[in-house]
């Protein structure tokens, strides 16, 4: 009966972890590159809960904003630094240092 018990146990336990892995393991990580003045690439499409990379390749610094009520900012990036956020909805950003340049990431 213990014995029996133990079995239903280790079942369950996996059954839950097994849950977390996979779970875990289908949220992907998405890297955008800031180059030349342009948000490469400018529209992304992401799944809820995915993070999203942005990598300042310029030589000169940029930032990531949100669009509308600057919700959110990654603040002043310098070459070669990165900032990353889990994205939970779509979200129109743009360099609040240089105002033309844009970006997307849309959530399917
Ligand atoms: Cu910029």
């Amino acid at each position: 009966m213990n014995n029996l018990k133990q079995v239903v146990l280790l079942f369950l336990f996996c059954v839950a972890f097994n849950t977390v892995v996979l779970s875990q393991e289908s949220k992907t990580k998405h890297i955008v590159e800031i180059k030349n003045m342009k948000f490469i690439p400018s529209e992304l499409t992401v799944h809820k809960g995915d993070t999203v990379v942005w990598i300042n390749r310029d030589i000169f610094p940029h930032d990531v904003t949100e669009l509308k009520n600057k919700a959110w900012s990654s603040s002043v990036l310098q070459p070669e630094k990165s900032w990353s956020k889990i994205i939970s909805e779509s979200e129109d950003y743009y360099c609040s240092l240089h105002i033309v340049m844009k970006g997307k990431v849309i959530v399917n």
